[in-house]
């Protein structure tokens, strides 16, 4: 039987080239926080000010950067693959959309998503969202939050995605640390399940024992010439 049902789980090093700063590099995210001062509910409640500023920040870059050949070349694959094909990114980002991937998860959920805590509507928010920041849906001020997963909290849709996890016939994960779960526990879950594992990182990950295959280099390289 050919390989027909696929995984990719993507991580920060996808969107590295375009030009969004990773977690775990020299020139992190994180630089300047600590991840438990601005990725943790409680950090919301203790300071949201701090919070919103962190995500606004981002959430500004994210308008001046652009998908990648990494990004473009999983959204070929994503049209051009005849079977089953899921992309699971623990970015926050909106490249892999902006290039045209359509069969795709935001695990960690979506920069460019508030949730409101006052009426629990989700929404678009593109520009600065503040700590008075209104809800669309129920105009409440100073109750929205980032729809991004910190944490303690439940990544999203995890039963859609541990089922595909456990289908595939090849499990892909690009440009991932594998220092945060679930996410890193699903090359596991797929080489249980029979799959075939591949690992494209700019450096061996934590979890890069765990892979058949380890090709290491840039993303915007390695990703094109995997899906030709
Ligand atoms: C949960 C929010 C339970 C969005 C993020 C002890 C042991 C095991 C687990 C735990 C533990 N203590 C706590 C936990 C659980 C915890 C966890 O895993 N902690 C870790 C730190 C130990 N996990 C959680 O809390 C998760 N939730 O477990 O819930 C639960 C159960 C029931 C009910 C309720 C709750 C939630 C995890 C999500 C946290 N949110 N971010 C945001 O702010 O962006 S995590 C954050 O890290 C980002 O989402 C990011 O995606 C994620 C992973 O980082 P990477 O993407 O891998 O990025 P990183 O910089 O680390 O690595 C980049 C890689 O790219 C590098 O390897 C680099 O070499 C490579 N690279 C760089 N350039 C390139 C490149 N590769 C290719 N080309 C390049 N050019």
């Amino acid at each position: 039987m050919g390989i027909c049902n696929i995984v990719i789980l993507t991580g920060a090093g996808v969107s590295a080239e375009s030009g969004l700063a990773t977690f775990r590099g020299p020139d992190g995210l994180w630089e300047g926080h600590r991840v438990e001062d601005v990725c943790t509910p409680e950090a919301y409640l203790r300071d949201p000010a701090l919070v919103h500023q962190f995500y606004d920040a981002r959430r500004r870059k994210l308008g001046t950067v652009q998908p990648n050949p990494a990004h473009e070349a999983l959204a070929r694959l994503d049209i051009e693959w005849p079977g089953e094909l899921l992309l699971v990114t623990q970015n926050v980002d909106d490249l892999h959309e902006r290039a045209g991937s359509k069969r795709l998860v935001h695990m960690h959920g979506e920069l460019v998503k508030g949730w409101c805590l006052a009426c629990d509507e989700r929404f678009e928010w593109a520009g600065v969202m503040g700590q008075a920041a209104r809800c669309p849906a129920c105009a409440t001020e100073g109750q929205v939050r980032p729809d991004i997963v910190w944490f303690g909290e439940m990544p999203y849709e995890m039963e859609r995605i541990e089922e595909a996890v456990r289908q595939c016939d090849l499990f892909v994960s690009i440009g991932t640390s594998g220092a945060v779960y679930p996410a890193a526990g699903f090359v596991q879950t797929a080489r249980d399940c029979g799959a075939t594992t591949l690992e494209v990182n700019l450096e061996p990950s934590l979890g890069s024992y765990l892979f058949d295959e380890s090709r290491t280099g840039p993303a915007s390289v390695l990703v094109p010439q995997w899906v030709e």
